[in-house]
C-alpha cells in the first residue's frame, strides 16, 4: 500500500468515528419533539409578554450579578454575602400579581446565576439559599406554587457557567484568580451538579415552563454534554421548553430561539447571531432599566411606551418579549417598575387582542410600524408614520373592511395588485401604537 492510500484510508477511518460517535456538543441528535412540547411551543408563543427576574445574593450589593466578577472578589468573600441575604419583604402572590396586572403571562427566574448560587432547595450542594442564609426559605417553591394558583407559567433560569463551583475546570472566558484551585472535573460538574439541580427543578416545583439556559458562551467549544441534559430534561417534562441563550444557531434538542436585547436577527448588542429559525418559537429579552440584577445606580428606566412599543415589534417579529426586572434584596419590588408595569397592563387590556394570541403578519417588519396576525384578523400597528396615508405592500387575502382597534372607528382603504393603501386617523398625543384592523375573508 503507497503512502498516499494509507492516508486516504486513515482520514475515512476518523471521519467514520467522527459520524458514529454521539455528538453530545451538538445537542440531542435525534430529538422528536412531543405532542405536549408542540402543543407548549404553540402556547408559549400565544402567550407573547413574559417577566424575567435576576435575582440573587448579589442583590444584597445593588451592583448587578456580576459584581463577583466585576469586583474580582475571591470565593471567600463572595462566601460571605448569603448571610446578609434575607428577604422578610418577599411575597409570591405579589410578585405574580404584579405579572399578571402588566398582562405577563409567563414569569422567568434565575434558579442561579453565574455565581452558581442556588434560590432553591438543593441537596447537591449548600451552596444555596436554604442552607446557607438567614431566609432559609425557598422562594421558588412559593413563586411556583403561586403561578399555579394564578395560571401563570413558571420558566427556570439555569446558568451554565459557574464562578465558584471548583469543578467548572478548565474555566472560560470569563475567569479571574479567585482562589479556585487549577484542576477540577469537568464532567462531574455537568453530569451530577448541573444535572443533579436540574432534576431537583424538573421534580419538586410541579409542572414548569422550562429550563432558560444561560453562559455556555464562557466556554463555546467545551463538550457541555447536552445531549445527555437535553435528553433528561425532556424525560422529567415532556412539555418543558428548552430556552438557551447561546446566542448561536439552535441545536437539535432545542425548543426556542432566544435573543438578548435585540429583535431577532437583529445584532446592535454585538452577541447575537443573525440566523432566525423558521420552525422554533422566538423571544427577545431586554431590561427595564439597564440592568438585570438590582443596580441601586441605574435610574434610567424605560417608559410604559417604551415597552409597548417592544412588545408590539416584537410580535410583528413573531417574537415573544422577556422583560426583566431586579427586585431589591429584601424582596420587594421598585416602585419604578411596577407603575411602568402597570401601564402596559392598562395598553394591554385594550389593545391585547392585536398581540396575545398573534404570529407575525403578512406584511414585513419597517421603521413604520408592524403587522400581526390572528385568524382572519390582520392588525396594522403604526407605531412611526405621522402622514394620513400610508401605502403597504400586496397582501394575498381580500380585505373585506377596516377599523379602528380603539374606538372601532371604520377606515377607509384601497386594495389591488400594487397593495393596500389605508386612510389613517389623525394620530392622537401619547399614543404608542395606532393599530388598524383588517378582517380578511378567510377564502384565500
Ligand atoms: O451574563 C448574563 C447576564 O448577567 C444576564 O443574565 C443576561 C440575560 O440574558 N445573560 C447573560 C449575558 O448574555
Amino acid at each position: 500500500m503507497n503512502n498516499a492510500r494509507r492516508y486516504s484510508l486513515l482520514l475515512l477511518f476518523f471521519a467514520l468515528i467522527l459520524i458514529l460517535l454521539p455528538d453530545t456538543t451538538r445537542g440531542q441528535s435525534t430529538y422528536e419533539p412531543t405532542p405536549e412540547n408542540l402543543q407548549a411551543r404553540r402556547e408559549y408563543q400565544d402567550m407573547k409578554f413574559g417577566m424575567f427576574i435576576h435575582w440573587g445574593v448579589y442583590s444584597v450589593l445593588g451592583d448587578g450579578e456580576w459584581v463577583f466578577h466585576n469586583r474580582k472578589l475571591t470565593v471567600d468573600e463572595y462566601n460571605r454575602l448569603p448571610m446578609f441575604f434575607d428577604p422578610e419583604k418577599f411575597d409570591a402572590h405579589t410578585w405574580v400579581s404584579l405579572a399578571k396586572a402588566a398582562g405577563m403571562k409567563y414569569i422567568t427566574i434565575t434558579s442561579r446565576h453565574h455565581d452558581g448560587f442556588a434560590m432553591f432547595d438543593s441537596k447537591v450542594s449548600d451552596w444555596n439559599i436554604v442552607a446557607r442564609t438567614p431566609y432559609k426559605k425557598d422562594p421558588l417553591k412559593m413563586l411556583a406554587d403561586e403561578c399555579h394558583k394564578q395560571g401563570i407559567k413558571l420558566f427556570f433560569y439555569y446558568s451554565q457557567l459557574d464562578w465558584h463551583n471548583v469543578d467548572y475546570y478548565p474555566r472560560g472566558a470569563t475567569d479571574w484568580k479567585n482562589g479556585r484551585p487549577d484542576h477540577g472535573d469537568f464532567n462531574s460538574y455537568l453530569d451530577n451538579y448541573m444535572d443533579g439541580q436540574l432534576t431537583e427543578l424538573l421534580t419538586n416545583y410541579g409542572p414548569i415552563g422550562g429550563i432558560w439556559f444561560d453562559g455556555m458562551w464562557d466556554k463555546p467549544n467545551a463538550d457541555w454534554h447536552l445531549e445527555k441534559t437535553y435528553a433528561l430534561i425532556h424525560k422529567l417534562q415532556p412539555a418543558a421548553l428548552i430556552i438557551p441563550n447561546h446566542h448561536q444557531t439552535p441545536r437539535p434538542g432545542e425548543d426556542v430561539q432566544t435573543f438578548e436585547r435585540d429583535l431577532p436577527g437583529q445584532n446592535s448588542a454585538g452577541f447575537n447571531t443573525t440566523y432566525i429559525s423558521t420552525q422554533l418559537p422566538l423571544e427577545m429579552s431586554n431590561t427595564l432599566n439597564d440592568s438585570w440584577g438590582f443596580n441601586i445606580g441605574d435610574s434610567h428606566y424605560k417608559s410604559a411606551e417604551e415597552v409597548e412599543r417592544e412588545l408590539v415589534r416584537a410580535a410583528g417579529n413573531n417574537s415573544n418579549l422577556l422583560m426583566n426586572i431586579g427586585p431589591y434584596p429584601n424582596g420587594e419590588i421598585d416602585p419604578q417598575f411596577q407603575t411602568r408595569l402597570r401601564a402596559v397592563g392598562e395598553w394591554l387590556s385594550k389593545y391585547g387582542d392585536s398581540i396575545y394570541g398573534t404570529r407575525g403578519g403578512p406584511i414585513a417588519p419597517a421603521d413604520w410600524g408592524v403587522t400581526t396576525q390572528k385568524g382572519n384578523n390582520i392588525y396594522v400597528h403604526v407605531l412611526n408614520w405621522t402622514t394620513p396615508l400610508l401605502a403597504l405592500a400586496p397582501i394575498q387575502s381580500k380585505i373585506t373592511a377596516a377599523h379602528v382597534l380603539a374606538d372601532n372607528q371604520p377606515i377607509t382603504f384601497t386594495q389591488n395588485n400594487d397593495g393596500v393603501v389605508l386612510k389613517l386617523p389623525p394620530a392622537t398625543q401619547n399614543e404608542s401604537d395606532r393599530v388598524i384592523v383588517l378582517m380578511v375573508s378567510s377564502g384565500n
